[in-house]
């Protein structure tokens, strides 16, 4: 998935020489602040249910016993090519180095937290662990005292032994710094890092594994979204009590409205940013809405915090551009009313009702969610429109609708017989008298050049005008060929 947030950064090396660890960890310096929800513009939606951007925090509680880090004065620094060299030893007995050797910081599995404290700016605490199977992992620090500015960092460390940043939490001024990544089998550094002012309040320094994340994570964050299609249909779930998903739609460059319904229980909700604030939307309900051409439109969904969803329970999101339509596939059009079908074999009757269906493509060939098509039926001699339909599909793109015809007075008088011969008083020889007209009806996608015109007969009256049937005299053992007329 595309994100936003481009890391750009630069690498320095801070040495933390007398600090509780002291290493050689390389920190990013961040040269551009992460994305916040304040630098996206605002769509609006008619509802009224509206939070302000500050509520709803991060939930804190820690459920694992905090754990007192040993102080050691000296950790191996494998980062450190002299370093390493010297401690050849270690190779020549066929042992590799161990993580803490290779990353400068101690072992910590995930699911584990500890108290961190900093005695002066520049001082880091940060700890490693190998994971074997994906997971999300999440970072926390927390109680942050005021009145100082600890940065939060998630590294994975290379088989080269160098540090590849992959969140960074750097606020001035907050009480808790979050970091998340959802990570593979690997190798990964959290880093916290005085950046200034001193405290001798201790902060919580903690990292959990939410295995069970959907498709689209990490999307914690507003510099995390993901980018939903222009038109699709994804689903998601809530992994944690933390768990926030964000996403972006991009409006196209002519892109006036957006289609979209979030199908979920009330354990989940969805909200649009507004610019100011996040306005709620109904769950379950197909929505319509105008939007600026070629701008983004921020959603978020998340869990009810009073009543988490289970992570086996997921939420749908269908979006879409519903006028991107640009051809319609899979017709098939069908008629119910019993008629004779005595015309043309291939030629459909329909007398009041003509049932259209298919499925709405884009220019990319994918299905439009909330696709509008226009299904249109004419009279040919004299032309004449007999209906005018504008639909929308549903959230697959698909449509399934009886267009009611009008009465009619035919130009066409056909005497036809049923297919049956030698008829039998149950099933008899029918002469059937149908009047109708030749008609034709069309599909057609917004953005199609032409629409798919079939012609059909519209039936105004058919009536039986003689039924024949063949009966047995079993009294003089001769059969009877009996007609009634009508
Ligand atoms: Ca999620
Ligand atoms: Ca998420």
């Amino acid at each position: 998935m595309l994100k936003l947030l481009k890391y750009s950064s630069v690498a320095i090396a801070v040495t933390m020489a007398g600090s509780t660890f002291a290493s050689n960890i390389v920190v990013p310096k961040l040269i551009d602040q992460p994305v916040s929800i304040y630098d996206f513009p605002g769509t609006h939606f008619d509802g009224n249910q509206v939070r302000s951007a500050e509520e709803g925090g991060l939930k804190t509680n820690i459920p694992f016993q905090i754990q007192h880090l040993e102080r050691r004065n000296q950790i191996v620094n494998a980062m450190n090519t002299s370093t390493f060299s010297a401690g050849a030893t270690v190779s020549q007995n066929n042992t590799s180095p161990t993580l803490q050797e290779r990353s400068g910081c101690p072992e910590l599995g995930l699911d584990s937290a500890v108290y961190a404290s900093f005695s002066q700016p520049n001082d880091i605490t940060c700890f490693s662990t190998q994971i074997t199977e994906s997971t999300k992992i999440e970072g926390l620090l927390v109680n942050i005292p005021q009145g100082v500015d600890y940065n939060l960092y998630l590294f994975k460390l290379e088989d080269d032994n160098s540090l590849t940043p992959l969140d960074t939490s750097v606020s001035t001024t907050a009480v808790t710094e979050q970091v998340v990544y959802k990570a593979d089998p690997g190798a990964y550094v959290m880093v916290a890092q005085s950046i200034s002012g001193t405290s001798a309040d201790q902060s919580i320094m903690a990292w959990f594994s939410h295995p069970n994340f959907d498709a689209q994570e990490a999307n914690d964050k507003p510099g995390q979204a993901t980018t939903l299609p222009s038109n699709g249909n994804i689903v998601g779930n809530i992994d944690s009590q933390n768990d926030q998903d964000f996403f972006v739609y991009s409006a196209g460059a002519s892109q006036s409205k957006l289609s979209f319904n979030f199908a979920a229980s009330d354990q989940f909700s969805l909200e649009i940013w507004n610019g100011s604030g996040w306005t709620k939307v109904p769950n379950n309900q197909r929505l319509n809405i105008d939007v600026t051409p070629s701008t983004n439109t921020v959603f978020l969904v998340k869990g009810d915090q009073a009543n988490l969803p289970p992570t086996s329970a997921q939420y749908s999101f269908a979006v879409s551009d519903p006028l991107s339509g640009a051809s319609v596939g899979s017709i098939r059009t069908y008629n119910n009313e019993n008629l004779t079908n005595l015309l043309a074999p291939s030629l459909l009757e329909a007398h009041q009702e003509i049932g259209m269906s298919g499925t709405v493509i884009d220019g990319s060939g994918q299905p439009v969610p909330f696709g509008l098509v226009y299904l249109n039926v004419y009279n040919r001699e004299p032309i004449g429109v007999l209906a005018n339909e504008a639909i929308q599909a549903d959230e697959n793109g698909k449509f399934n609708q009886l267009v009611a015809l009008p009465d009619c007075v035919g130009a066409n008088d056909h005497t036809r017989q049923n297919r049956v011969t030698r008829g039998t008083p149950t099933r008899p020889e029918l002469t059937w008298d149908i009047n109708w007209n030749s008609g034709v009806y069309e599909y057609k996608a917004p953005n199609s050049e032409r629409g798919i015109v079939v012609e059909f007969a519209h039936i105004c009256k058919e009536k039986i005008t003689r039924s024949c049937y063949w009966d047995r005299d079993f009294s003089s053992g001769e059969d009877k060929y009996i007609c009634n007329r009508f």
